[in-house]
Formats: structure tokens, sequence, C-alpha cells
């Protein structure tokens, strides 16, 4: 079997990075772009529709970021595409209240029974921050749990043993975030309640929370183990500190109300982002009424934002929300049988090259560590062979299959995805694994 095309130049795309790095760091708007850990120059993406991605040159790939995750209907969807070109007519932004605001909230509460009352900002970084300064006004405590791999956006506190770029790139922890900061975050391993209830053991009350990616995206993907999330809950609930569960890469992902709704699981306040804004820039941040009534104007928590709410992020989230909830019962298990099909078929091309792999994958979100695994927290997934991975990620990608550049970020699959796409992937998989072996 072929893979779906030969790659034939990247010289337009080389030429455009060497342009790109004139002017912002290393090229790029956010650093695992770069693809410095994988080797190679980027390709300079023109245009995508559905699950394929064309680049400057021409090339086209088959593509397994989405945006890193907001694209969970394929790019270029059309009632997306016409909901935002209907808002555009209508200015890009007012900065004042339109009722798409509530439309989208409504959707949103519908789907999460944790989400009483909500705020949007424009990205899951202001969404956490926010998050946990809520939590400390409403327990009075500063300390924050957080995972080692898991990463919350880049905001001060949140980068301590944080995951995505950070892991990436074997950043200890940010320069530039004063070691006060940096002390109010407690990192711990996922997957280990023990360690959660020694942490509260060794320092009673001052924890304002716990956050987590419920199921961590940012280390490759790493499930939860069974019992873990709701033993959690119960240690944050007997020790007066809040959870808050960042569903910013799983949320209306993993199922239509997240991994809250797969786990069966409650928190206090609950973050999202990516696929509630149909591709726009968004992030949500909501949970109990209670606590989400302590902002201004209503309370002392201050937290604002021109773009928050903007009309064309509203219309392209109730298109995607409201795709979702109308086709929740085709979708998810299209989404399931896909991801199966790829990650399954893609894991029996490296068994046959005789290349171990650990396939980590829950729902369309998932990784294949090289890694003899198993993969359960951030010190096994930091063993994987990122070597291999980078021959892999670069042969896949001549081969014209896109993955995301780092062993340290999840891939993700959308409806667009379909047969033929996953048998070019397996056949371009089984060149690659050659690539990998014969090194
Ligand atoms: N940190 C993002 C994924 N975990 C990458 C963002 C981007 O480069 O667009």
């Amino acid at each position: 079997m072929s893979s779906p095309i030969s790659i034939r130049s990247r010289v337009k795309s080389q030429a455009l990075q060497q342009r790109a790095e004139r002017f912002f760091p290393g090229g790029v708007n956010s650093p695992v772009r770069a693809f410095r850990a994988v080797g190679g120059a980027p390709p300079f993406i023109e245009s995508a529709r559905g699950a394929w991605l064309t680049d400057a040159d021409g090339n086209r790939f088959i593509e397994y970021f989405g945006s890193w995750g907001p694209m969970i209907l394929g790019h270029a969807f059309q009632p997306v595409v016409e909901a935002i070109e209907r808002a555009a007519r209508n200015s890009a932004s007012f900065g004042a209240s339109t009722a798409a605001e509530a439309d989208l909230a409504e959707r949103i509460t519908a789907c999460y029974p944790a989400i009483e009352k909500l705020r949007f900002v424009s990205s899951g970084t202001e969404a956490t921050m926010s998050a946990i300064r809520v939590a400390r006004a409403a327990t009075g405590r500063k300390m924050i749990i957080k995972f080692e791999g898991c990463y919350h956006g880049h905001s001060d506190g949140l980068l301590v043993k944080a995951g995505s770029g950070v892991a990436t790139f074997g950043i200890p922890g940010s320069a530039g975030v004063p070691e006060e900061i940096a002390h109010l975050t407690h990192a711990l391993p996922f997957n280990d309640i023990a360690a959660v209830e020694a942490a509260f053991d060794a320092h009673p009350d001052v924890f304002a929370a716990v956050i987590i990616e419920p199921i961590v995206g940012n280390a490759g993907c790493i499930p939860p183990a069974p019992g873990y999330l709701s033993a959690l809950r119960a240690l944050t609930l007997r020790e007066g500190a809040l959870l808050i569960v960042d569903e910013v890469m799983t949320g209306f992902r993993v199922a239509l109300g997240g991994a809250l709704e797969l786990y069966c699981l409650d928190a206090d306040l609950v973050t999202l982002g990516k696929i509630v804004g149909g591709g726009l820039p968004i992030g949500v941040f909501g949970g109990k009424r209670a606590l989400m009534d302590l902002l201004a104007p209503l309370g002392p928590v201050y937290q604002a934002g021109t773009l928050s709410g903007n009309p064309l992020a509203m219309a392209a989230g109730i298109a995607t929300v409201s795709y979702l909830q109308n086709h929740a019962a085709q979708v998810y298990p299209r989404l399931e049988a896909t991801a199966q099909a790829v990650f399954e078929g893609v894991a029996d091309a490296a068994d046959q090259a005789g290349v171990s792999l650990t396939v980590n994958r829950v729902g369309s979100m998932g990784t294949w560590f090289f890694n003899p695994g198993p993969v359960t927290d951030y010190t096994e997934a930091a063993q994987s062979d990122t070597a291999a991975f980078g021959r892999f990620h670069n042969s896949m990608l001549e081969n014209g299959v896109w993955l995301p550049p780092s062993q340290f970020e999840a891939a993700f699959l959308s409806t667009a995805h379909g047969e033929a796409e996953v048998q070019a992937t397996i056949a371009a998989a089984h060149k690659a694994f050659q690539a990998v072996k014969h090194h």
C-alpha cells in the first residue's frame, strides 16, 4: 500500500522560516511549532480542509494535531465557517455584551453540570490563572498542588515541572518566574494518590487548590488510573482545598461532557478552551455559583478582558458545540472507531518492525510513546527514546503524515479522518519504522 503523497520540496517553507526568524524568537509564536525537538524546518501552512493540511510548497499532509485539539470536526468545517462569516459582517469586536455569550454558556452548562456559572476569556492560560485566583480568594490559602508533566498554560505559578514545550525542551522551570511564586506551587507525580495524601498531611490547611489535567495531554497522553480522580476529589473535599479540573484539551473531546462525564467526576472549578471556540481564541473558567460570584462586579476577585466573549469566537463556539450536541451519538463512536484503527494499526506496524512502543489513548487523543512502557506518569514518559521519535516524526512527514512535533504532546483526530486517512497513515508508518530501525 502506498502512502498518500511524497513530499516534493520544502523550499518555500524553508525560506518562510528564515524570514520568520528575523521577527520571532525561533521563528515562531509558540515554541513547539519550531520543530526543534524533532529537527528539520517546519512546513508553513497555507490552508486546510478536513483532515488535510496544504503547505506553502503545495505538499499535502494528513494531520494529527488539529490545532492542538480544537478542530474536532476537521478544518474549515462548513457550519463553523459560515457562522464566523455571519458574525464578522456585524463587526469583529464590541467590548460589550451580546446574546451569543449566554447562548454558548447555556450549551456549555447543559453539558457540564459542574459549571453553574462561568466566564469567557481568550486562552486556556487565562482560564487556569483566573480559576486559581478564585480558589485562593475562596479559601484564603496561597499554595496549589499541580502534577508533573501537566501543562496549564504559561502563567508564572503553573510552569513548575510543566509539560508541553517545557517538557519538550527540558526546561526545569522557566527563567523569569520569581522563586517566591514558584514556591507556592507544589508539584507531585500524576497517578499517585499517596503522594497527594502525604502532601496534605505534611502541610495542613495551606493548599487552596489541586489543579489537574484529568487525562494528561501535555506529557504525551497519560490516562488516569482507575479510581485516581475520584480519590483526588474525596481528598480535596476532606482537606478543604478546591479541585480545578483543567479540561482545555479534554473538554468536549473525550465525551460531550469531557472527562468529568467520562469518569463521573465533580469539580469545584473547571477550565475549558480549544473546542468551545471552534478554533478561535477562547478560554472558559467556571464552576460552583458561590465561587464564581466572588468575581467582580459581584465580589472582590478582579478579572477582565477586552476580547472576552468575542463575537467571532462565540459564533464559532456555538456552531461547533451545537453540532457536537446534535450529533453526539454519531460523533463520539466514530472518533473512537477511527482512533482505535489508526492507533492499533500504527502499533502493529511497529511490532512488525520490531520497534518497542507503548500506546496510550483515550477516545480521539493519544500518544505512541517510544518506550516499552507502561507510561503512567511524567517520569515514565520522559524515559521515551525521543531521538527515535524524532526520526519517526520526520519520516512520517516525508510520507505525508504530520504528527505533533514532540513526544510530549498528544495526537488528536477529527471526524474528518476516515478509512482512507487511516490506511494511508498506517502505510506511512510501515516506512517510518524502517527508518527508525535502520538508523
Ligand atoms: N502548548 C501547545 C500544545 N500543548 C502548543 C501550542 C501551539 O504551538 O500552538
